[in-house]
């Protein structure tokens, strides 16, 4: 797959992908990642990226044209047919349906913006689909573009081990939540290994691991139930789960005000 990031700060994306699956991968040649910067784009001789904004305000807004001609090159870089993905606030928040669909592709524009963000005309002319990576504010669209290539490229075939690989086959990928893990000690923090898990019984640690799937996803996250379709068992699972809880105490953080 081929990635260009159009981005102020390539700096920022550059290191990053030397690290951990994505670094391999590029290592590899399994993805190929490239930078564009749009103030090597820009015409003035102060290299002009930002101005302030049509109708007054705080900010400065991204302009079109150097951010017009650095995704132009941006593009040469990718095999035809490439999305140009702007990040913004304002986007469709990134689901791991969306990573799979991106993964598929033979390759990705990236774009990421500064200040308070960019001339609509630029995002208008120029933008296939529009990500956010979340309800909260970041100072601008370097992460989340490094959360998008690290979602897709651990995705390509090849990239994750054999091992990881099957497990994303097995239960990575079914929509709930993941799980307790333990390893060894069998003590430590004070605390105990469920007892399933020590024994050989297979069957029984299946079915441990998927009641607390089942049960941890509709206590943090049930919205993410409406999204699964449970069987008889998974149901017999998940009553199981829910007759065994106890008042759960309030988490310290919350205590403290979390707002
Ligand atoms: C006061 C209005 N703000 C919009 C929510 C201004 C603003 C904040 C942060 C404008 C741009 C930014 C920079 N953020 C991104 O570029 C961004 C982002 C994010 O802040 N959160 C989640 N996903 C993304 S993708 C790009």
């Amino acid at each position: 797959m081929d990635i260009a990031v159009v981005t102020l700060f390539p700096d920022l994306v550059a290191p990053l992908v030397q690290w951990g699956v994505v670094g391999r991968a590029v290592q590899r040649g399994q993805v190929r990642l490239a930078c564009e910067d749009p103030r090597d784009h820009a015409t003035d001789a102060h290299a002009t990226v930002d101005d302030r904004p049509y109708g007054g305000g705080p900010g400065m807004v991204i302009k079109v044209e150097p951010y017009a001609t650095a995704i132009r090159a941006a593009r040469a870089r990718v095999p035809a047919g490439s999305p140009v993905v702007f990040l913004t606030p304002q986007g469709e928040r990134l689901t791991q349906a969306r990573v799979r669909q991106l993964a598929s592709l033979p390759g990705l524009v990236l774009v990421a913006g500064r200040y308070e963000g960019f001339d609509e005309r630029l995002v208008e002319a120029e933008a296939d689909l529009e990500l956010s990576v979340g309800d909260f504010v970041v100072s601008g669209g370097e992460l989340p573009a490094l959360v998008v290539i690290d979602a897709v490229v651990r995705l390509l075939p090849g990239v994750l081990g054999d091992d990881q690989s099957a497990q994303q086959d097995s239960f990575g990928d079914d929509g709930l939540l993941d799980c307790p893990h333990y390893t060894r000690p069998e003590q430590a923090a004070g605390r105990t290994v469920p007892p399933v898990l020590l024994g050989g019984d297979h069957a029984a640690i299946r079915r441990w691991r998927r009641k607390q799937a089942l049960g941890r996803t509709r206590l943090r996250r049930p919205e993410l139930l409406d999204g699964v379709t449970l069987d008889a068992e998974d149901r017999a699972l998940l009553d199981e789960f829910l007759a065994e809880q106890h008042e759960a105490p309030a988490l310290a953080v919350d205590a403290a005000g979390l707002q």
